[in-house]
């Protein structure tokens, strides 16, 4: 039941945000809805996103991904499913083999990526959960669940990303790469603290649109340091500057302490460029420092907001299940409030989504 609660109320916090108006202090909710059954998604962890991808249904669906189910040690199921904002269910398709995704966690985004309206799904694989790690790769779908694209990012090596977990976001990163097109944005997993001075985690920039199955690499750059030891890169893409263009955000991984920084994709060079002053997100109540980031259209004012959750803690203790609202560039809160009660999500972590109209 507690896993229940969990699957409905992660789904609550993206539609929390569509309508919260610039005076809110706190969040408050609009819908709830079970998202996936025990059976396929047991520990009830949900990775969410928000985007138009069925243009049979007025305005932006919630997307989601089956969590990292380390119950039952593997065979999950690498599910996507579709809703509306009030929980109707649009569509649902699995997306990889249990061989290729052990622990089923998919990581879903929403981007143009073929051109015209409706947009499309954008999932990265998981990792491990102390046993094998995934194969490393990303896919660009459909909400017809046909597969356009798909292709690793990054090598599984020792050194790179060895769990093979990919997180991805989309948005239109570089202007000058197909007009309207949105570029897919990855960051690799948890999974490289054997590797010491190995150096940081890369953030790359990738073009999926006119090539049948591959990628096309724009830029990318490494991202946090030694204060990130497990050089996992949670990252959104949102409009922070209010210039058109849109920037991306990323957070600090597992190991980290909670820092949050925005970067420009470079049209010059495959490097990105920092914009704004990183700041800490989050205190020492997000005890083990990762970021769940995102970002929407939340306080009315042009550019967007950076939407930050809890990472996961200890089963049982009280910290997490925090969620806020900043300015990406200064790190104003704006908003911030606690989406669960440790009973209905005892680790404390939340996934977030926000809309950018
Ligand atoms: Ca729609
Ligand atoms: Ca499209
Ligand atoms: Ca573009
Ligand atoms: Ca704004």
């Amino acid at each position: 039941m507690l896993k229940e609660l969990l699957r409905i109320t992660v789904v609550a916090i993206a539609a929390c945000l569509i309508t919260a108006a610039p005076a809110h202090a706190v969040l408050t909710l609009l819908n709830q809805f079970t998202a996936f059954g025990v059976a396929g998604n047991p520990d009830g962890e949900v990775n969410v996103a928000m985007g138009n991808v069925d243009n049979t249904n007025p305005g932006d669906e919630i997307v989601t991904g089956t969590g990292n189910n380390c119950v039952g040690g593997s065979g999950m199921a690498s599910r996507v499913k579709v809703f509306t904002q009030t929980g109707t269910q649009l569509a649902q398709f699995q997306v990889w083999a249990t061989a290729s995704n052990p622990t089923g966690e998919v990581h879903v985004a929403v981007g143009e990526i073929s051109g015209p309206s409706p947009k499309e799904i954008i999932v990265g694989m998981g990792g491990s959960c102390g046993g094998p790690g995934s194969a490393g790769w990303i896919g660009v779908w459909t909400n017809t669940a046909t597969l356009l694209h798909s292709f690793p990012p990054y090598s599984t090596a020792a050194t790179i990303n060895p769990t093979g977990e990919v997180y991805v976001a989309a948005g239109d990163v570089r202007t000058d790469i197909g007009a309207g097109i949105d570029e897919v944005v990855t960051g690799p997993g948890k999974g490289s603290f054997t590797c010491g001075g190995c150096g940081s985690g890369w953030v790359a920039v990738w073009t999926p649109a006119g090539i049948s199955t591959q990628g096309t690499l724009l830029n990318n750059h490494p991202i946090w340091g030694v204060d990130n030891p497990g050089h996992e890169l949670p990252v959104t893409v949102g409009d922070f500057s209010a210039g058109g263009a849109a920037e991306i955000g990323v957070g600090h991984g597992f190991g980290g302490s909670s820092w949050f920084s925005v970067w420009t994709a470079n049209i010059a060079n495959t490097m990105l460029t920092g914009i704004g002053a990183p700041f800490p997100f989050f205190g020492g109540g997000n005890v083990n420092g990762q970021l769940n980031i995102s970002a929407g259209q939340y306080d009315g004012v042009a550019g967007d907001e950076a939407i930050g959750g809890h990472g996961e803690a200890t089963a049982g203790t009280p910290a997490g299940n925090f969620v806020a609202i900043k300015n990406a560039l200064t790190g104003a809160v704006i908003d911030s409030g606690f989406p669960y009660t440790i009973v209905e999500n005892p680790t404390g972590e939340v996934h977030v989504a926000g809309l950018r109209p």
